[in-house]
């Protein structure tokens, strides 16, 4: 790949790519995407369309550098826990390791987070024989803290199963939350000094409303789908997810990576495809927003493309709201 990578372009085009997490690792962008297979499958809620079994690393020198494939990093016949479905995952840097966190259904069907370890960002990485104990759900997205200490935020309804937990086990004929009921958080659970296990029992996290009142169920142009990412910008914790089916990225802050975060606003407004995923990191200055849509594919929801976009604060810390089609 020679091209510049634009904003609000996908960043390859030789293959199909989604849910980007970007960190900056040894001075340069690296983003560790899903990848989508250009195959028909049956479309439906439980996700089956988004059949992937691999993962590749993408990474670019400067905002607006060709972005360079480092091809495949990871198969899903290598990791002995997993059977199908390896959706979104994240990459963290500790103990001179790259972790490589992804989710995965296991042999029963019933989707785990896994992990994996390279000396290189670029990979390839090992997996770990088994999955993290104790975790559960999908879409795991890994912050470490100034003070070193690494959590893991994880979750995702529907597909991503996270409404058969709600009693701490899993029951698959688990529905969500009525409508007028609270919504179901996302997941935090403080990672161990080794990165392999959870230090303690995963939590969920409240996101409440500009009255401190829990975010309803019904309310699905704020509750929590999918998605988690957390980042810190001026000593508050921005915690972003995905509205799943008003398909926006929103965010909330909190004092306390744990929660209770409070809701602030939309991020990016509903991009082409029934999916949208994210991740935000400051590089030299300036924040980016890398989110995908389906443009490539002329809108599969199952076939999407990376894309990022400069991210913009106000004075008093809120996000300007992305629309990515408006120039
Ligand atoms: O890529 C598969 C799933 O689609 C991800 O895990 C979700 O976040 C959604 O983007």
């Amino acid at each position: 790949m020679t091209k510049p990578a634009q904003p609000n372009e996908p960043i390859v085009t030789h293959i199909y790519t989604a849910d980007p997490s970007a960190h900056v690792f040894e001075g340069k962008i690296f983003i560790y995407p899903s990848h989508d297979l250009d195959h028909e499958k049956l479309s439906n809620d439980n996700g089956d369309q988004y059949d992937m079994e691999d993962y590749h690393v993408l990474s670019m020198d400067d905002a607006g550098a060709p972005c360079v494939d480092h091809g495949e990093v990871l198969h899903l016949k290598d990791i002995p826990w997993a059977s199908q479905q390896l959706w979104a995952p994240d990459a963290a840097y500790k103990n001179n390791t790259y972790y490589l966190f992804f989710p995965a259904r296991d042999h029963e069907g019933v989707f785990r987070i896994g992990v994996a370890k390279s000396s290189s960002p670029a990979g390839p990485f090992t997996p770990e024989p088994e999955y993290i104990p104790g975790s559960f759900s999908i879409d795991p997205a890994v912050f470490i803290d100034q003070d070193d200490r690494a959590y893991m935020y994880f979750g995702g309804l529907w597909g991503g199963q996270l409404e058969k937990w709600q009693t701490g086990t899993y029951n698959p004929d688990a529905e969500g939350p009525a409508p007028t009921e609270p919504a179901l958080g996302p997941i935090v659970a403080e990672l161990s000094e080794d990165m392999l296990t959870f230090k303690a029992q995963p939590q969920e996290i409240s996101i409440v409303d500009e009255d401190g009142n829990l975010i309803l169920a019904g309310d699905e142009e704020r509750r929590y789908f999918e998605g988690p990412w957390v980042h810190k910008y001026n000593d508050y914790y921005y915690l972003s997810y995905s509205t799943g089916t008003t398909h926006s990225i929103v965010y909330a802050i909190s004092k306390n990576p744990m929660g209770p975060y409070q809701y602030q606003g939309k991020i990016l407004t509903p991009v082409v495809g029934w999916t949208t995923h994210h991740s935000i990191v400051q590089f030299k200055e300036k924040w980016y927003l890398f989110y995908h849509d389906s443009s490539l594919s002329g809108g599969a929801d199952n076939k999407r493309c990376v894309k990022y976009t400069e991210l913009k604060y106000n004075d008093d810390g809120t996000i300007q709201t992305i629309e990515p089609y408006k120039n």
